[in-house]
């Protein structure tokens, strides 16, 4: 029953040249590998393992950090190459864009508000867009906690993220972690996200 890494639904180089290959290959098959085999030996050594992550979320703040960490560390990921798509980019459309408009005033203001969470996030972490009864918000988090666990400050669900971690973009960006954000923009999958927000109205 243990936690495997979920394959990618492009290739390592699908992402050029917003993402390179190199750094896509090494963050999944290194960095994420060793999160979900942490994660299987931190559950293990918790005697967690008969727990949901949803569970375990909820009442993060009960357990040992490592399951934090590699729980974050294996969802998140997970989370993050999922809203990713070579054939991203450009604008949401339909509710999930009528939300965008009413919450932040423009498409343009939600990206500024997003870039802003995710830049200045010191240090490493996320930044997100969360639904909260089809509210938007966008917040961050520090190292690998998530919006769905009960030690963060993020309200409702969270629809889209983005990984600022340095290895998430230093061997092609090296400390511009600005210019990594906004090739970010030319590889979101709307129509995921989309389908996300759809989903956080029915919780
Ligand atoms: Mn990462």
């Amino acid at each position: 029953m243990a936690y495997k890494l979920p394959e990618l639904k492009y290739g390592y180089d699908a992402l050029e040249p917003h993402i390179d290959a190199r750094t896509m290959e090494i963050h999944h098959s290194k960095h994420h590998a060793a999160y979900t085999n942490n994660f299987n030996l931190a559950l293990q050594a918790a005697g967690l393992e008969s727990e949901s992550i949803e569970d375990l979320m909820k009442n993060m703040s009960k357990y040992p950090a490592a399951v934090c960490n590699n729980l974050g560390g294996f969802y998140n990921h997970s989370f993050f190459w999922d809203n990713l798509s070579p054939n991203g980019g450009g604008e949401p459309a339909g509710e999930l864009m009528e939300a965008i408009n009413r919450d932040f005033g423009s498409f343009e203001n939600f990206k500024s508000e997003f870039t802003k969470a995710a830049t200045t996030r010191f240090g490493s972490g996320w930044a997100w867009l969360c639904s909260e009864n089809g509210k938007l918000s966008v917040c961050s988090t520090p190292n690998q906690v998530n919006p769905l666990m009960d030690i963060s400050n993020c309200n409702g669900t969270p629809i889209l993220t983005i990984d600022v971690w340095e290895h998430a973009y230093y061997l092609n960006y090296q400390n511009r972690r600005p210019d990594f954000i906004s090739a970010f923009w030319n590889v979101v999958d709307w129509a995921e996200v989309a389908c996300r927000f759809n989903q956080s109205l029915l919780l």
